[in-house]
Order: structure tokens, then C-alpha cells, then sequence
């Protein structure tokens, strides 16, 4: 079954299946009626299991995936935007599932307002795992004490949380990056643990920066290089595969296009010197944001994106209302990336094989 139970929904009574269903089904919910012998399969219009979007009950943008164990994490901003309003996005959400299929809704795992030196917007995110810990590092707007945009650092013993401010403040500050243009450079974190075990984060818009993280994961660890790559924009994913490491982002040639895609850039260390290697992806239906997440999992690559395709209830796709997608990831014998073609059909055609 394509599955995902909203949180609200999944409970083991369900005494009112029906209706319960009927209210669940906001849009897309394929629901196991496990044990009824009434179903007879997913109906025809019921999307395959691994289509395209993951999510169909909320609107969700910047997918982070992060693999613990035999389950997939995939963390997620959460799109409110009513209207023509730009952005609206107050907390951030986190999905699990084990065979990419049927996923799991865990609510949200935390609100910007969980930071209190934070005033808004719950933009990008990555979490990762270190020392048995979870350390998750999100985009925010900080509060009236420094300029613009800020990255914030919190921490968990689980990979569902909850979450609480791991520094009481900020991690990085605009002042952080003198040579930035506008107040919205220092967002998009990715964090990247090297063979070595130092730790990694790299962030950035229009500029790309990388700086080590210190083993407490909560300070920068020396100075704060530049990296930027051509035609870049925002949400840089690091991530090694073999030998190689990848700086993958969401590109944007102003000269030639309205919408971003997702381009990438090699290189033999992480500290560079890094290649471009070109377009990885087209635009995102309808969205002018993009954002890739990069996984191995269970012997598969995947690439998660966003568009803003989906439409619930009277409220399309926008810039402000998007939703997370999943693709096949594949190699060249020499390590560059295939193209990834954004499909609806997801990773369902695959899983089926
Ligand atoms: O979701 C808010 C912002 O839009 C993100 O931080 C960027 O990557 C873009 O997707």
C-alpha cells in the first residue's frame, strides 16, 4: 500500500474506520485496511506504492534524508503559506519508513519558536547522528540582535525527537560571513561526518561556505571557507560515495532560466578542490525552489527533491506550498551522476522489481 497515516491518525483502535479514512484522506491516503476482507487492493486511481509525492496531507519542502539502522528518516520543512502569501513555514516534521513505500508520520519534531533567540521561518534542515546522538541544524530568521538569516544547532537522543536548542544560540550569524551580499545568505546547513570523524557544515546562498564542526557539534571549529560553485543558489547536500565527494545544490542561471534545478560538483577530499559536473535535474513542477537529499539505503541511491505539484483540498502548489518527492539515484562507472528525469511515478516502478 502507498501508506501515510497522518500522526493524528494512526492509532490502533480506529473504531470508526470508516470514517476515520474518510477524514484521513486529504488528498491522497491509501489506507491498509489490514484485516478487512472487504479490500480487495488499491483502487485504480490509488498511486503505486513509491510515488511521487511522498506526502499528500501537508504540503512539506527541503528533505533531508537520514538513514538509522533499517529505517529511513526523512525530515522535512512544513509549507503553511495561505494565499499569496511567500513563505510560511513555523515547524519542521519528520517521516520514517523501512522499504519506501509506506511511510510514517511523526508530527513535528520542532518549532522555530523552540528556539527563542530565533523570530521565524523554519527553512532547511539536515540531521545527522554522531555519538549516538541526533544533531539536527535548520535555517531560521534570527531575532532582532543580528541581521537576517541564522543557522541554529539542537539535539536529541532519537531521530524523532524531540529536539531542544543544543547552544541557546545561534551556531552561525550573518556576521559570520562579512563578504555576503544579502541578509539571507547563511541558510541551507548540510552536515557531513568524513572517514577521519570530523563533522562538516556547509551552508550557503548565492555563497557557499564550509566550516569543521568542533566533536561537541555545537561551534565552528576554525575558519570559514568559500566554496562557492557555478550558478549556485542554495541547499547544498555533501555526501562520499567510494572515493568521491559531492557538493550537490540547487542552481539557478539567472542569464537563462526563471526556476532553480539541482547541479553538483566532485571532488577527491573535502576540503576540494571541488568540479563542476553539470545539471543533475531539471525544475521542479511549478516550484521555483528545489533541494536535493542524498541517501544510500538498503544498497539503493535515492535523490529526494521538492516541487509544488500537489494540490489539497482548494489550496495548489505555490512557492510557499510544496511537496517532497523521491527519485532514483544512479552512477557512471567514473562517479559522475545520471541525470535524475522527475517523474509521479517515483521510486514505485523500481521497488517493484
Ligand atoms: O524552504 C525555504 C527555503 O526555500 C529553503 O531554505 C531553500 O532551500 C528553499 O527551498
Amino acid at each position: 500500500m502507498h501508506s501515510l497515516l497522518p500522526h493524528r491518525c494512526r492509532t490502533k483502535e480506529l473504531p470508526y474506520l470508516a470514517k476515520a479514512i474518510a477524514w484521513c484522506r486529504t488528498g491522497i491516503v491509501a489506507v491498509a485496511l489490514a484485516g478487512s476482507t472487504a479490500y480487495a487492493g488499491p483502487a485504480a486511481s490509488e498511486p503505486a506504492p513509491g510515488s511521487n509525492p511522498i506526502v499528500r496531507d501537508k504540503f512539506t519542502a527541503d528533505p533531508a534524508p537520514l538513514v538509522v539502522g533499517d529505517t529511513l528518516y526523512l525530515y522535512t520543512g512544513h509549507d503553511e503559506a495561505q494565499r499569496d502569501e511567500m513563505f510560511n513555514m513555523r515547524e519542521w516534521l519528520v517521516y520514517s519508513t523501512t522499504d519506501m513505500k509506506t511511510w510514517t508520520d511523526h508530527g513535528p519534531i520542532m518549532r522555530v519558536a523552540d528556539f527563542k533567540w530565533a523570530k521565524q521561518d523554519a527553512w532547511a534542515s539536515q540531521a545527522i547522528e554522531k555519538n549516538g546522538r541526533f544533531w539536527f541544524y535548520a535555517a531560521v530568521e534570527h531575532d532582532a540582535t543580528h541581521p537576517g538569516k541564522a543557522i541554529a544547532v539542537a539535539v536529541s537522543d532519537s531521530p524523532t525527537g524531540p529536539f531542544v536548542d543544543a547552544k541557546g544560540s545561534a551556531l552561525i550569524v550573518n556576521e559570520m560571513t562579512p563578504k555576503g551580499t544579502h541578509s539571507w545568505e547563511d541558510i541551507d546547513p548540510t552536515v557531513f561526518t568524513d572517514d577521519d570523524g570530523t563533522t562538516w557544515i556547509a551552508w550557503g546562498n548565492r555563497q557557499c561556505y564550509i566550516a569543521r564542526l568542533k566533536p561537541n557539534m555545537i561551534e565552528i571549529d576554525g575558519p570559514i571557507t568559500e566554496i562557492t560553485p557555478p550558478n549556485f543558489e542554495e541547499g547544498p547536500w555533501l555526501h562520499k560515495r567510494g572515493d568521491i565527494y559531492y557538493l550537490t545544490y540547487a542552481s539557478l542561471d539567472r542569464s537563462k532560466h526563471r526556476d532553480e534545478k539541482v547541479s553538483y560538483a566532485t571532488a577527491p577530499s573535502i576540503q576540494g578542490p571541488w568540479t563542476y559536473r553539470g545539471e543533475l535535474t531539471g525544475s521542479g513542477k511549478y516550484s521555483f525552489t528545489i533541494h536535493p537529499g542524498i541517501v544510500q539505503f538498503k544498497g539503493r541511491w535515492y535523490l529526494f527533491l521538492h516541487n509544488a505539484a500537489l494540490t489539497i483540498g482548494d489550496q495548489n502548489g505555490a512557492i510557499g506550498r510544496r511537496a517532497v518527492t523521491v527519485e532514483n539515484l544512479e552512477y557512471n562507472p567514473d562517479g559522475t551522476m545520471k541525470p535524475v528525469v522527475q517523474t509521479d511515478a517515483g521510486v514505485s516502478a523500481s521497488l517493484a522489481r
